[in-house]
């Protein structure tokens, strides 16, 4: 059974607004993954280590029969494929590939945390999850547009809007 999971999408390095658009297209030509939406595209200041180049981001919808684990391997495998190198955390990158939400699941594992931990707090996270599914409920049944509300869009700027951006 197909289920639909939410991907965010980051890069501050090599044409951040080209990446992520190669990354979207990677995504849907994956098995067993097709891209159903994909948000606007965002300009954001860096959060973390200072003196790092302005990011790009956006969320994509994905309906997939892969396991969570599978469709993080798969992504994985496409940030590796853009010369993602892992070394700061929360430093500059070529390509980030983040599962933030899988279902209405809530997964515990070594290698993935679903919701996503840093969500809440990440409004270039959750404005663009916002344009892809205005009525969105957290598993625990907080409302997306609440969070969004909260948190506004301080730091972001919209620079494409309908995908293909470019
Ligand atoms: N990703 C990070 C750290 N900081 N800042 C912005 N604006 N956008 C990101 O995607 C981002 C970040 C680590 O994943
Ligand atoms: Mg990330
Ligand atoms: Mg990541």
């Amino acid at each position: 059974m197909a289920e639909t999971a939410y991907v965010a999408l980051g890069s501050n390095l090599e044409q951040p607004d080209l990446q992520l658009q190669r990354a979207v297209d990677d995504i849907d030509s994956m098995p067993q993954i097709t891209v159903a939406a994909c948000s606007r595209l965002y300009r954001s200041d860096p959060v973390g280590p200072p003196g790092q180049p302005d990011y790009c981001n956006a969320v994509v919808a994905v309906n997939t029969t892969l396991a969570p684990l599978r469709l993080l391997d798969a992504l994985q495998s496409i940030e590796n494929a853009h010369g993602r190198v892992r070394s700061v955390r929360w430093g500059p990158r070529t390509l980030d590939l983040d599962i933030i939400l899988f279902g209405n699941r809530c997964i515990e594992s070594e290698r993935l945390t679903v919701p996503h931990y840093q969500m809440r707090v990440r409004n270039f996270v959750l404005c663009p999850l916002l344009d892809v599914a205005p009525d969105l409920e957290l598993p625990d049944g907080t409302l997306l547009q609440v969070m969004v509300d909260e948190l506004g869009y301080q730091g972001l700027n919209v620079i494409a809007d309908r995908y293909p951006w470019f």
